[in-house]
């Protein structure tokens, strides 16, 4: 497959290996137009389609993972235009269809839809020089893909609140104090990091992978005793699976497990 916003790659010596796909705009500082987030969930989904692929990494460049929507795009419309096109929103959820594990390794600007699009990814991995924000209010506008609701629930209401109102940026480190990044590492450390994270995870049974992802997107959406009860279920229906004997019983003969994703 042929792209012209994105790069492809695929990582790893295991028996499943980690797509690495590089938002490649720089020009723009990767603003997501219309072609990149087609490109990107065509990508997406090829990838989580793939039996040879346990993990993807989304990554961006040193100075922007992505600024935002294309904003030469959006300027000339009028509510009607936007409403009537369903402007910039066909394209945008695809990444919420990928059931395998997304990690977003993050550098530079992650503002508006930039910060939207990491937060939408499983977990976010921060390189020392990035810096998160929603800065649509400077342009007259709402943050349209989640990040009234998403920031809030990752950073607390004050911190979303600020951010969001006052358009600053949050740090590396900050976002990390605040729940919204889970790891920050030294900046040419960011796809090494990124990647040996992936490899972990790619180490481990594919469907109890699937399901921790499916269980913890879970706890955001519904009341938490149904997300309990749920998570009982799942844990009771693996020992339906090869992996769960293979994994009990190489714990106890002090050997590694070797788990064939079924
Ligand atoms: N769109 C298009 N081009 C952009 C851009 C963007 N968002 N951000 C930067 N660029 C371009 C600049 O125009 C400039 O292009 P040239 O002038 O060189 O041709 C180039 O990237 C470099 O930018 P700067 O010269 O400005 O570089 P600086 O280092 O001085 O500043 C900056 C970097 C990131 C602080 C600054 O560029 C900036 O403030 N950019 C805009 C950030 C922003 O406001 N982002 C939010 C956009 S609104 C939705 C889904 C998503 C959204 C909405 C709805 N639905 C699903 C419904 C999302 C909306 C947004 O993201």
């Amino acid at each position: 497959m042929t792209y012209e916003c994105i790069l492809t790659a695929v990582h790893g010596d295991g028996p499943r290996k980690t797509a690495l796909i590089t938002l490649n705009r720089p020009k723009a500082l990767n603003a997501l137009n219309d072609q990149l987030m087609d490109e990107l969930g065509e990508a997406l989904l090829a990838f989580d389609a793939d039996d040879g692929i346990g993990c993807i990494v989304l990554t961006g460049s040193e100075r922007a993972f992505a600024a935002g929507a294309d904003i030469p795009t959006m300027l000339p419309h009028t509510f009607a235009t936007a409403f009537k096109s369903g402007l910039i929103s066909k394209n945008w959820e695809t990444i919420l269809q990928v059931r395998k594990p997304v990690i977003a390794a993050v550098a530079g600007f992650a503002l508006g839809g930039g910060c939207e699009l990491a937060m939408m990814c499983d977990f976010i991995i921060a390189a020392d020089s990035a810096k998160f924000g929603q800065p649509e209010i400077k342009l007259g506008i709402v943050p349209g893909a989640g990040g009234t609701q998403r920031l809030p629930r990752a950073v607390g209401k004050s911190k979303a609140m600020d951010m969001l109102l006052t358009a600053r940026m949050m740090g590396a480190e900050e976002a990390e104090r605040g729940g919204l990044v889970s790891r920050v590492v030294p900046a040419d450390k960011l796809i090494e990091e990124a990647l040996a994270a992936a490899e972990t995870i790619n180490g481990f049974s594919g469907p109890s992978v699937m399901l921790i992802k499916e269980l913890v997107n879970l706890a955001y959406q519904g009341p938490l005793t149904d997300g309990v009860a749920v998570e009982r279920r799942y844990f009771h229906a693996l020992f339906g699976s090869h992996d769960q004997r293979e994994g009990m019983e190489a714990f106890l003969a002090k050997r590694a497990p070797t788990f064939q994703h079924r």
